[in-house]
């Protein structure tokens, strides 16, 4: 691999488009560019996809399966009269109709939206309102417990897929049968760069989820990220642990793997350190793509099982999501003799801005440094905006020059959300960082209440609504508690309305109440009870403060609070 400084200095985004097979008058389609070129260059009868069963069963795809089985889906979507521009969503694990129903959605010009299996009613709910949801492909169970209830309130659904079912009652589909009476030739739509192809949500402090909407050009950005941060060629076999319902799990879980040719291995069953030490040695896994949670619970279950397993096929090692802790790249190195490069990067940006490059030293504890094609700064803010801060090791928010493919082009339905993440040309990500004199750059926090747990994005305002429907909660405040393995854990802090005692009878209730409305990825794993929240005088519950309370550190400026609340 060429050396970073040398791969910056060559590097033009026109370079990385030509990488790609375009359609004539300059339009393309992510989908194409993943799978169906593979078959032109004589590829198709390599295996694509490698999916590994929570029951221990394994079945390949190649690309020529998975280029008829989209086309079906392709099909199947022009048969229940969908059209371009309409949107998919799936609620489904890491199974192969997930990967399918992906791939065809896009050649069909439609927006495919994935939400993670582990959501509860209220997430899908609001994903699929803000989203308009048009076609949902899920199963049997998912759909009896999360969604069911809620179809009266989305108009705008017509077609349920059922992957496991006949569909005879509810007026659902089955979707297999339906793939079956489906040709398998489709002819892919051509899309404007610029035409929407995903929408992933995210949180933020306040509100309902974002929807970040990403467009067919954001292709170019995922195949060169794929190559140059986490050195994906050909003959990978290539693992990535993230689900799709979160951005990892798309970008470097679908698309940059199969632009890049790889062999992709793809595991139904959650963390389990000695399954996951038996894939690693069993699939010859040479690319590796985790997060620091994983690697933590790797690490509690100690390096010992890690040298049990044969692991000499692994040559690279991502991680991203959380703060990778430099401990974790040195034991990392110690157990695996190579280390985890840390990367950074978010939803919005759709793909990988700052990384450990293969090539470069990895600084235990540091994200690297910025892609080719990518500036990045420690952005301050001024009188007209904001202006860098080039002093080495100042604090500051982690900016990036606009203008790379992957960026999001808008949050859905809300433009002025958007423009204020920008600034004189700057990006501004809400994350904290600085730069050191080598020009490596180093998390610091978020500047936000956004709660990273386990990797996950959890806005605190959708947890709070959801509490705040339990009849005996008045007030409540969201906040993340530091925690060794998960980074952080969703914390509630409840007031109660008058006539409630502040049992442990009710506490449980309401930890019910949470998990049931949420599901367990985003519900608090802990609720206390407090007689009142401090509050701005405006009436804004100060998160920030009682975060610092509870952990007993300095208040900060408390001058807006609310004088009797104290
Ligand atoms: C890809 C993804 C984005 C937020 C981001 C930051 C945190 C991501 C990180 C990291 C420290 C890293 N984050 N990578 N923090 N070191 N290497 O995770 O997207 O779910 O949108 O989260 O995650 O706070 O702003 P998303």
């Amino acid at each position: 691999m060429p050396s970073y400084d040398e791969e910056v200095s060559g590097f033009s985004w026109d370079a990385a488009r030509a990488l790609l097979d375009w359609f004539p008058d300059g339009k393309l389609n992510i989908a194409y560019e993943a799978i169906d070129r593979h078959l032109q260059k004589g590829d198709g009868d390599r295996i694509a996809l490698r999916w590994l069963s929570k029951n221990g069963s394994r079945k390949d795809f190649t690309y020529r399966d998975l280029s008829l089985q989209s086309n079906r889906f392709a099909n199947l979507l022009r048969s229940l009269g969908i059209e371009k521009g309409d949107r998919v969503y799936s609620l489904l694990g890491r199974v192969p109709e997930l990967y399918i129903a992906a791939l065809g959605s896009l050649k069909a010009g439609c927006v495919f939206c994935p939400m993670f299996s582990a959501f509860g009613p209220e997430p899908i709910r609001s994903r699929m309102e803000i989203g308009g949801a048009n076609v949902l492909i899920t199963t049997k169970r998912l759909y009896k417990r999360k969604v069911s209830a809620l179809r009266k309130d989305l108009p705008e659904l017509k077609e349920i897929l059922i992957i496991d079912d006949d569909g005879s009652d509810e007026g659902l589909r089955d979707f297999a049968a339906l793939m079956a009476a489906e040709t398998e030739d489709f002819k892919t739509e051509a899309m404007a760069p610029e035409e929407t192809a995903l929408l992933h949500f995210t949180s933020g402090t306040t509100g309902k989820p974002k929807g970040a909407m990403h467009v067919h050009e954001a292709v170019v950005a995922h195949h060169i990220t794929g190559r140059l941060a986490l050195d994906l060629r050909s003959d990978d076999i290539y693992w990535c642990t993230a689900d799709p319902g979160w951005i990892t799990g798309t970008s470097y879980g679908i698309i940059a793997p199969f632009t890049n040719g790889v062999t992709m291995v793809i595991d139904e069953a959650e963390f389990d350190a000695n399954r996951w030490y038996q894939i690693l040695a069993e699939e010859k896994i040479t690319v590796w793509y985790t997060a620091p949670t994983a690697i933590r619970m790797l690490m509690k279950a100690g390096s010992e099982l890690a040298k049990s397993h044969d692991l000499s096929h692994l040559r690279f090692m991502a991680s991203v999501g959380e703060p990778l802790n430099p401990e974790a790249v040195i034991w990392s190195a110690d157990t695996f003799g190579i280390p985890f490069h840390d990367n950074w990067w978010q939803t919005e940006t759709g793909g990988i801005m700052i990384a450990n490059y293969a090539s470069m030293g990895v600084k235990p504890g540091s994200m690297g440094k910025p892609l080719p094609g990518i500036s990045a700064a420690i952005v301050e803010k001024s009188d007209n905006g904001v202006r860098e801060i080039t002093k080495p090791l100042a604090i500051g928010e982690l900016a990036l020059k606009t203008g790379w493919p992957s960026m999001m082009r808008g949050y859905l339905h809300e433009e002025e959300r958007y423009q204020k993440c920008f600034a004189n040309g700057w990006y501004l990500s809400g994350d904290l960082a600085m730069r050191d004199s080598d020009g490596y750059f180093w998390f610091v926090g978020r500047n936000d209440d956004v709660i990273k747990s386990a990797g996950h994005l959890i806005g605190p305002f959708e947890v709070e609504s959801a509490l705040m429907e339990h009849e005996a909660a008045a007030e409540v405040a969201v906040i993340g508690i530091a925690d060794e393995t998960a980074g952080e854990i969703v914390k509630a802090f409840v007031a109660l309305k008058l006539g409630h005692k502040p049992t442990e009878d009710l506490r449980l209730d309401l930890v019910g109440h949470a998990r049931k409305r949420l599901g367990p990825a985003v519900a608090p794993k802990d609720i206390a009870f407090r007689e009142n929240l401090p509050k701005t005088r405006s009436g804004k519950i100060m998160r920030r403060l009682l975060k610092a309370r509870e952990l007993g550190l300095p208040e900060g400026d408390i001058s807006t609070l609310e004088s009797d609340e104290q």
